[in-house]
């Protein structure tokens, strides 16, 4: 077997190990983060069990940080009482971006995590099965429910090599999208192999693990080996080290062969981050702005090689170069050897240890600009500048780069960038508060602000539905597009009706209102539908805005799931062709469509009135989707059931 397969069996409560069958496996851990994390608890709060059944769920603030009014405080303190309450640790804001953290202090090769972020895969770096999922999926894991999924396909990525000097685990993972792209890896996990593995250590992998998000896979995983005991033996934490290897000669679904050695530094350019080129070939394009960090690239290593490059150096005047460690350990480690003062003295701003810019948490870059950026997304608008272009590259990249002012490769700089892993990290977990005890819980009081409103919740399935085709829009339309967020909207995630103004509005800025008029109706949409994020959003604002049906060419996997708990139909055409035949405005029909789900029917005839003409649209589902679907969603099933 291979470790995917091992976990997984290790972890399963229903199902086959069957590549594309529904299985359920158990979940060990959960993680939220603050910007899905409220809607995730008012969820479990509406589920109803009092205490979460997993070994350990942490919470954590890091996304809405930015307090430019009562709405983020407010929302940290319902999570800061709503976990105490039910059994979750805290990690408060200031302790770092949730996926390093878990990496650092908390992930155990071996086990399962579930966490509503899509990068949760960070902790694969660790041998860990970690995956994205939407804030339901995770609160109904929280209460000891299995998490369901198709089962997936296992690709062996088997690195060979080492990397040279001046190219980085960034630059693996970009390469994997440049061959993949960012529908590639959807329906399987990512499993690195081979004798390259050994030269990378473990926030390497992680970095490599993160951005397997960006190709739509389930999830990636590194084996645990002699270098992730002593990474957890530094982070004091050896006792929970487990090899996690897979058999010798373990079966994989498909190869992807890479020589490390022969790669070299690598850049995703607008809008997507499987638009890679070498830096060699994107040339010197002039830079304003630079940004270091985020859960992809801020571990120790990464801050250490960025400040051995900006060492003794001034950033390009032109240059306004951003850093935000990963976590309080790693910024308090640097402010400890001296390389944050070399980061300060190059002209670095330091920002808090938190997402930050890469969720346009502030720092949105000047109209027009060219921003370098070390995270996983480049996504249209999602820096909080539509005019502004990010491009996304290694530290060593985006560091070499802000001190000339263009695009650069590292490999020509002369500084020495092997960093020795620490023998001892510097750790404390004071900044992890843990939940009331189960004699305590009842007397704690969940404090809501005014800006957390009510949740929408799906109606049973009507016999028919019928509405207008109210936008049509292309490939790879991400939840960044579906729900775009950024410093002004990220502090309403629990404010459904504010939010739904802004629903689509960078496809269409007419969109929310014809929608409203409109009362609902349907989307049309390419390949790869609501790829990105696990915002849960994504699917509550459109059911917010009477949205029934989703006919696409195809749905990203954790959208998908989203759309379903939620009772909104994801179809897609059974001819793709026949996405051309369909224009914004079509009267569209799915009649006894509530009895041909009953019946299990899987083409689902949907008319078009306005062309005269009905083609049939594919809805494949379990039979618990299927039972999801009819009742009106996840927490409406679970009503009727209990
Ligand atoms: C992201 O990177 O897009 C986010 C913000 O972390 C999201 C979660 C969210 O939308 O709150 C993710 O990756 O799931
Ligand atoms: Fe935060 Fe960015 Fe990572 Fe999302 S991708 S968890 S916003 S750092």
């Amino acid at each position: 077997m291979n470790l995917t397969y091992k976990i997984l069996s290790a972890h399963l409560t229903q199902g086959e190990l069957s590549r594309g069958r529904e299985i359920g496996i158990h979940i060990d851990y959960t993680l939220t983060q603050d910007s899905t994390g409220t809607m995730a608890y008012l969820q479990f709060e509406a589920i109803g069990i009092p205490r979460v059944k997993t070994e350990k769920s942490l919470a954590y603030i890091d996304h809405n940080t930015l307090q430019t009014g009562f709405e983020n405080a407010d929302d940290h303190k319902y999570l800061a009482t709503v976990t105490k309450k039910h059994g979750v640790y805290l990690s408060k804001p200031g302790n770092g971006v949730c996926h390093q953290v878990e990496l650092e202090r908390f992930a155990v090769p071996g086990k399962t995590l579930l966490g509503s972020d899509s990068h949760t895969p960070t902790a694969g770096g660790l041998g860990m099965l970690a995956i994205g999922a939407g804030g339901l999926d995770v609160a109904v894991a929280m209460g000891g429910g299995a998490y369901y999924l198709p089962c997936p396909a296992v690709v062996n990525v088997r690195l060979s090599g080492k990397l040279r000097r001046g190219v980085a685990a960034k630059d693996v993972i970009l390469e994997v999208l440049r061959r993949l792209t960012v529908k590639g890896g959807v329906g399987k996990v990512m499993e690195y192999t081979g004798e390259g593995v050994k030269t990378l250590s473990i926030p390497e992998r992680a970095t490599i693990t993160n951005m397997g998000a960006e190709l739509g896979a389930t999830t990636s995983i590194f084996p645990a080996d002699e270098t992730a005991r002593a990474f957890m033996a530094a982070q004091g934490r050896e006792r929970d080290y487990v090899e996690a290897l897979p058999d010798a000669d373990a079966q994989y679904d498909e190869t992807l062969e890479i020589d490390l050695s022969a790669l070299e530094p690598m850049v995703a350019l607008p809008h997507m981050p499987d638009n890679v080129k070498t830096v060699r070939e994107a040339g010197a394009v002039k830079v304003d702005q630079v940004c270091i960090g985020s859960c992809t690239n801020s571990s120790y290593l990464d801050m250490m090689r960025v400040a051995r490059i900006l060492k003794g150096k001034t950033v390009n005047p032109d240059v306004s170069l951003v850093i935000a460690p990963g976590s309080r350990q790693v910024l308090g480690m640097l402010a400890a050897n001296g390389a944050l003062n070399d980061m300060i003295q190059a002209g670095a701003r330091i920002t808090e240890t938190a997402c930050g810019f890469c969720i346009g948490m502030g720092q949105s870059p000047r109209t027009g600009a060219v921003s370098l950026r070390t995270n996983n997304r480049n996504f249209f608008g999602r820096s909080g500048t539509k005019s502004a272009g990010i491009f996304l590259v290694s530290c060593e990249t985006a560091a070499a780069s802000a001190l000339t002012g263009v695009l650069s490769d590292p490999r020509e700089l002369d500084t020495d960038l092997e960093i020795p892993m620490p023998a001892q990290f510097a750790y404390n977990d004071n900044l992890i508060i843990p939940p009331a005890s189960p004699e305590e819980a009842g007397a704690v009081e969940v404090v809501r602000g005014p800006n957390i409103k009510p949740f929408p919740q799906a109606k049973k399935l009507a016999d028919s539905l019928s509405g207008k085709a109210l936008l049509k829009m292309e490939d790879n339309i991400t939840t960044d597009h579906i729900m775009p967020s950024d410093s002004k909207l990220l502090p309403f995630r629990s404010n459904i009706p504010k939010l739904s103004e802004y629903c689509l509005t960078p496809v269409d800025s007419t969109f929310p209102t014809r929608a409203k008029e409109a009362g609902g109706g349907f989307l049309i949409a390419g390949q790869n539908y609501g790829q990105g994020s696990s915002r849960e959003h994504a699917a509550l604002v459109p059911l917010y805005l009477q949205i029934r049906g989703i006919l696409a060419k195809s749905f990203a996997r954790i959208h998908r799931d989203n759309l379903i708990n939620n009772g909104i139909l994801p179809m897609t055409f059974e001819n793709e062709a026949d996405y051309d035949r369909f224009d914004q405005n079509d009267e569209l029909e799915l009649a006894n469509v509530r009895k041909l789900i009953e019946g299990g029917v899987e083409k689902i005839p949907v008319r078009n009135i306005t062309k005269g003409f009905t083609c049939d649209a594919l809805l494949p589902l379990s039979d618990r989707q299927r039972a999801m679907l009819l009742a009106g969603g996840l927490i409406n099933l679970m009503k009727e059931k209990a």
